[in-house]
């Protein structure tokens, strides 16, 4: 039976409530810091390497940034009624303001890139919108959905519920499959996939927990236990690393992840 095992490789500590995280080798790794809730303190910070790492702001005066990821050099935010783009090689901001949702956004929490468009979740509004010409659009209704990822492999999106129990569901058009619900996650936020081992990694944000599960037979193959609000967490393929932001500790914990046994 495989095991997934995880080794502490770095702490990124001083980062204030952080909620998301998305790294390549290329760009380094960058970091949305909500600061205080319901202030606009919010901002991305960019650490460029591991080995000597240093805190960068890159785009400050955010209200409680939530997810973040990387599409075509530019890096979509998502800020509780709005969308900011920020293109990395000159700086540049744009928007996608709430009154180009339809319907109107309340939280929204998670993005990630599908094909050519870029997904969000809004866990109040129960909806995910896709973003296509400069407008947000519904595109499925499901109960608090909070974290969500891509397979472009298999063409699955993976959505995690911020639910008591928490659940994942898989998504390919139209068909909505629950593929994982446990009290062992609770509040699930974060989720990531390792594709080449067809594993997906979820974080419980209220269960203070992080699970490995194998999209083949469902069974929990790793875990860490014992974080205070583990966010938005990425798994880095390349470098097997996976990044945790665990809020309730203002910090970013780094691991090592391997794989023992076949
Ligand atoms: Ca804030
Ligand atoms: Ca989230």
């Amino acid at each position: 039976m495989v095991k997934v095992v995880f080794s502490m490789f770095l702490i990124i500590s001083g980062i204030i409530h952080p909620e998301s995280t998305f790294y390549t080798p290329a760009t380094g790794l960058f970091i949305s810091e909500i600061g205080r809730f319901n202030y606009t303190d919010g901002k991305i910070t960019h650490v460029r390497s591991l080995t000597n790492p240093k805190a960068e702001t890159v785009l400050s005066k955010l209200m409680d940034p939530k997810g973040i990821t990387l599409y075509q050099n530019k890096l979509w935010i998502a800020d509780v009624k709005r969308l900011l783009i920020l293109d990395i090689r000159t700086n540049r901001v744009s928007s996608i303001e709430g009154k180009l949702f339809s319907p109107h956004p309340e939280f929204l929490n998670d993005i990630c890139q599908v094909n050519n468009s870029i997904y969000v979740s809004d866990t109040k509004k129960n909806v995910v919108y896709k973003v296509k010409g400069g407008k947000a659009i519904k595109t499925l209704s499901i109960q608090a959905p909070n974290g969500i990822s891509y397979n472009n492999n298999t063409r699955n999106t993976y959505i995690a519920t911020f639910t008591k129990p928490g659940r994942i569901l898989q998504i390919k058009g139209k068909s909505v499959k629950k593929i994982y619900e446990s009290t062992s996650i609770s509040g699930a936020d974060g989720l990531t996939l390792w594709k080449q081992k067809h594993i997906i990694f979820v974080s419980g944000f209220l269960s203070g927990n992080i699970l490995a599960i194998s999209l083949k037979d469902r069974r929990i193959v790793g875990n860490i236990y014992g974080l205070f609000n583990p966010a938005d967490i990425f798994f880095s393929e390349e470098q097997k690393i996976l990044f945790v932001p665990e809020m309730g500790k203002n910090r970013i914990l780094i691991y090592k992840v391997s794989i023992r046994g076949s």
